[in-house]
């Protein structure tokens, strides 16, 4: 019996054990266990090209891309040192980390630092508290697509594994548990030859929303794959073909992209594509950088690969030549396993699978897709068996599942998102104790075609960035708009997302702090003053409230001629000032964001080497003063 288990049983039988009795044994078990990862990098702006074209600057974290990557056991205090050289302000987000009680290492400038000057350092200090795959990238401006992120692991030996619903076998089950302590992290993401300055100032001289991307990367390597004209047409589906009815020439760029000034798409906007460089959208220029690849070993039985989805823009979706895939934990958490062929992963978004290695010990195509309509692009990686001498077909295609445009020729099981439940289970409360209602969609003219708003009346201006950070400030002082919410401690909040069609673009969001329940979903405007009177009202099993799926990542519906929800349910645990926002960069820099000022009533005071200007370290005391300090403590 593992040992939190036998804690949550010793609460049941004594009132006492439970009051005290519960807390103390995980303070006595971290402290038995726990240590400080001292992590630190340094981020540099360097000509870089990680697919083999034209280099161009991209942040660097310790000179590589991505940034290393960062491991901890459940418990240990992490501290992670930034050394900012780049040429502007930036700062870190810890992406699935909770910041229980660090609310001020949560990394978002405007609402829990200041960002990091230019030539200067900030200390994040944040416990490991619950296991799982994360990862660490810019949040400031649009510099995640400058290439700032790295994998965040954290094990916990004593967790609850779900190993056993997808096997009996006891030998099985110790393979999958040595294979996810060695587990190998994929960026799957895409890449564009331009800063994320330069294609923000391209949306706005060209006033479109941005959407043509040169590669996809894994693992920061990979190729820009030119088409002929003739594999175009043959890739573009009646879909795509209907909405280039509109398009002169209706046909896809060279680079595979719907054109960028279709009303269809961009909305009711005057758009100036002259303005763009004509290798935005038209001119493919191939290039060829080197491939990952991925070792493993089929005497080990499994191999287990987390992948994450740091990308700027595209939703993706991946295979493996020849192998099946047990999804086991989806952002971070554990779930009841699913075998499949495809997982579609979004931005932000984390997928850890154990692949069981029955083939022939050869090398396999890992294809990751663009899940959009917006582009035809693919990325490769390889998994690559010991002792292997080659792909085990001579037909490059003979094993995959899916083809470059991402569309399968035979049926695959496709990994199930809403019904992935919580491993071991989980449920939230039955009913919210207050509803927020919001609602996507372009601001509309006389904005920009790259404008948006989250709440539905305002965009969340990048300048906010710049501004006091929200924390700092007393919340009573702080009014309550369109843009800022305000819950209290224990409070169960629900978060209701309407996107408003004609087309109602997936858009994949993010919650900073903790997790929440995923409780349904449904196509049509949201017209209910609570989830408990829309299911009231709507078929039975419209949402689940027994063993929902429980996120950080959460994606809309998308649906062509008509509006859709998302209903998502929280409870605040962790006070402070957090954003709600679509993990879309150019969404986000377009204005999809909200703020969640949680539990006000408990509201942090910040430590010293956190308030107006500090960056998490306090000078050093002189000598001095260090002795008495240490004679205190002995007092
Ligand atoms: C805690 O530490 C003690 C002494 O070092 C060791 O014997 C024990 O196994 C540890 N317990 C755990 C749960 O790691
Ligand atoms: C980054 O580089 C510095 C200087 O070489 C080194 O001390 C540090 O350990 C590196 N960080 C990581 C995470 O490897
Ligand atoms: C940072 O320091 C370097 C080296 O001292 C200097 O060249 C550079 O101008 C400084 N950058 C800024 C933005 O101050
Ligand atoms: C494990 O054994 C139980 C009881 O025999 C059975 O119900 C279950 O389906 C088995 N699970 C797997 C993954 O084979
Ligand atoms: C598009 O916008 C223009 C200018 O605001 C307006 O006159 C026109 O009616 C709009 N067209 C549609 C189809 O909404
Ligand atoms: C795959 O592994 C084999 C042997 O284990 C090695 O010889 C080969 O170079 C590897 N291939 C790649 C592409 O890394
Ligand atoms: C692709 O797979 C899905 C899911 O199984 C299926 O619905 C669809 O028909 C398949 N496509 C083709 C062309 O077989
Ligand atoms: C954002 O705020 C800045 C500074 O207040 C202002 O100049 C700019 O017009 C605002 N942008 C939008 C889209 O409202
Ligand atoms: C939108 O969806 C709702 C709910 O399914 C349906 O009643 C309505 O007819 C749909 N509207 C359109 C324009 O298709
Ligand atoms: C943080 O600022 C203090 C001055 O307030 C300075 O002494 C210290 O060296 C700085 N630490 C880092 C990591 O830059
Ligand atoms: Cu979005």
């Amino acid at each position: 019996m593992g040992l939190s288990r036998l804690i949550s049983v010793l609460s049941f039988l004594s009132l006492a054990i439970l009051t005290y009795a519960s807390p103390l044994s995980i303070r006595t078990k971290r402290a038995n266990t726990s240590d400080t990862v001292h992590f630190e990098v340094t981020l540099t702006w360097e000509d870089y090209s990680p697919n083999g074209g034209t280099p161009r600057k991209m942040i660097l974290t310790n000179g590589t891309f991505p940034g290393p990557a960062l491991k901890a056991q459940v418990g240990d205090s992490v501290e992670f040192l930034v050394h900012n050289q780049l040429p502007d302000e930036t700062t870190v987000h810890f992406h699935g980390i909770v910041q229980q009680g660090t609310p001020w290492s949560d990394g978002v400038p405007g609402l829990s630092q200041q960002p990091i000057a230019p030539n200067s350092s900030f200390l994040y200090k944040w416990t490991a508290d619950a296991s799982g795959s994360y990862f660490y990238h810019a949040h400031y401006r649009g510099q995640i697509m400058d290439g700032l992120y790295g994998a965040i692991i954290i094990s916990d030996n004593e967790a609850p594994k779900p190993f056993s619903l997808i096997s009996n076998d006891t030998s099985a089950i110790a393979a999958m548990e040595a294979a996810e302590k060695i587990q190998q992290t994929i960026f799957v993401a895409d890449y564009y030859k331009y800063t994320s300055q330069e294609l923000h100032d391209q949306e706005t001289a060209a006033n479109i929303d941005f959407a043509c991307a040169d590669s996809i990367l894994l693992n920061g390597q990979g190729a820009q794959w030119c088409l002929s004209r003739e594999e175009i047409t043959a890739y573009t589906s009646p879909i795509l073909q209907g909405i280039l009815s509109s398009a002169s020439p209706p046909q896809l760029t060279d680079k595979g992209c719907l054109p960028p000034n279709l009303a269809a798409i961009q909305g009711n906007f005057t758009f100036d594509t002259a303005a763009l460089p004509t290798d935005a959208y038209e001119e493919c220029t191939a290039s060829f950088g080197s491939m990952a690849t991925f070792e493993v070993d089929a005497a080990k039985g499994y191999a287990a690969l987390t992948f994450i989805n740091p990308g700027g823009f595209e939703l993706l979706k991946f295979t493996i030549d020849g192998h099946k895939m047990w999804v086991y934990a989806v952002d971070g958490g554990y779930i009841t396993p699913q075998l499949v062929d495809q997982v579609e992963i979004n931005n932000g978004d984390r997928y850890s699978v154990l692949i069981p290695l029955d083939q022939t010990p050869a090398q396999y195509a890992i294809r990751v897709a663009n899940d959009g309509f917006n582009q035809i692009i693919s990325g490769f990686g390889i998994l690559n068996y010991t002792g292997s001498t080659g792909p085990a077909n001579s037909d490059p295609n003979a094993m995959s599942a899916m083809n470059f445009a991402g569309a399968n020729l035979t049926d695959i099981v496709i990994f199930d998102d809403d019904s992935a439940a919580p491993y071991p289970p989980s449920a939230p409360a039955p009913e919210a104790d207050v509803t927020y209602a919001f609602n996507i969609k372009k601001m509309g003219q006389p904005y920009g075609a790259y404008q948006w708003t989250l709440a539905g009346l305002e965009a969340f201006n990048m300048s906010m960035e710049d501004s006091t950070p929200l924390l700092t400030e007393n919340p009573a002082t702080i009014p309550e708009t369109d843009l800022i919410y305000k819950t209290t401690m224990g409070q169960w909040v629900d978060l209701i997302v309407q996107t408003d069609g004609p087309l109602a673009q997936p858009h994949p969001l993010h919650k900073h702090s903790n997790k929440a329940y995923v409780l349904g979903r449904g196509i049509g405007p949201w017209t209910w003053s609570s989830v408990t009177a829309a299911a009231a009202v709507l078929p039975e099993g419209t949402f689940n409230f027994d063993n929902p799926p429980l996120r950080d990542g959460y994606t809309t519906t998308p649906v062509q001629g008509n509006s859709t929800w998302l209903a998502l349910r929280y409870q605040v645990v962790n006070p402070g000032a957090f954003l709600f926002h679509c993990h879309i960069q150019t969404h986000m820099s377009g204005g999809m964001a909200v703020v969640l000022l949680d539990g006000v009533d408990a509201w942090p005071t910040m430590p010293v080497e956190y308030t107006s200007g500090n960056n998490g370290t306090l000078p050093s005391p002189p000598p001095a003063l260090q002795k008495k300090v240490r004679m205190r403590a002995r007092n």
